[in-house]
């Protein structure tokens, strides 16, 4: 029984833990720009699906050209342009309110304020959609509950690539083993994993059959997320 605080602090992924980002906001959010820019691409529910086998929506734009489509329809700058109407609609449905937090992560992260653990983010999308969905569920201040966010192109691989969490650990100035990290698919995991910190993962319709073998347990929602619980489990794998 672990009493005594080990978690010093919680790295949250966004897209698909904080929120359910993904169906209804940035898969809709691609389709409006192909829409806009009169590019005759629609991805259902089904090809996004695989699709997010790839991070990053310019990777993954690029994936679907070169091994669905299996031609170069747009080049680096149409594809960077492209991104640039993407994030422009997403950030507009953040706005709107429609996409929440999942249920718990505000309780979470209300605790760990409330007993000093720090709070960190880690993603693979892009800065802007993580202080628009934080101000649009948390309010105007919620960057400033996380010392680190963070996010994007800072790093050049990105997930399941170490990059982006040796990045805030760096930043985090924090041992891993002091962390631990909470995903929702096996590319997050195996980055958090691979960069040595200890991570849970919590499922969602799109990666709740992937692979979560390195993940010191897996929950299908927040429910029983705690910080004790979270202590509890880096207690009991502590090196
Ligand atoms: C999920 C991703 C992101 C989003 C799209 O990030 O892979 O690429 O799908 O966002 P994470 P961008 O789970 O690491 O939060 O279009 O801005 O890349
Ligand atoms: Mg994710």
């Amino acid at each position: 029984m672990v009493n005594y605080m080990i978690l010093k602090c919680i790295i949250f992924d966004v897209d698909g833990t904080m929120a359910d980002t993904e169906r209804d906001g940035h898969r809709v959010a691609f389709n409006l720009a192909f829409k806009e820019k009169d590019l005759d691409w629609h991805w259902d529910e089904d090809l996004y699906g695989q699709l997010l086998k790839i991070t990053g929506g310019k990777e993954r734009m690029n994936y679907y050209q070169n091994d669905f489509l299996k031609k170069e329809v747009l080049n680096n700058e149409e594809i960077k342009d492209m991104h640039q109407c993407k994030t422009k609609h997403y950030v507009e449905l953040l706005e709107s309110g429609k996409i929440p937090l999942r249920k718990g992560v505000k309780q979470l992260i209300n605790e760990a304020i409330d007993q000093n653990i720090t709070l960190a983010i880690s993603t693979t999308t892009t800065p802007i959609n993580v202080s628009t969905l934080l101000k649009s569920t948390l309010g105007e201040k919620a960057e400033s509950l996380f010392k680190v966010i963070a996010a994007g192109d800072v790093i050049p691989n990105k997930k399941p690539a170490p990059d982006i969490y040796n990045y805030a650990l760096e930043k985090l100035c924090l041992e891993a083993s002091t962390c631990i990290a909470i995903e929702d698919s096996s590319a997050g995991l195996a980055s958090a994993v691979d960069a040595g910190i200890k991570t849970i993962v919590t499922t969602n319709e799109y990666t709740k059959n992937q692979d979560f073998s390195k993940a010191l347990k897996v929950y299908p929602s927040f429910s029983e997320i705690n910080t004790h619980t979270l202590n509890q489990l880096i207690g009991e794998n502590y090196v």
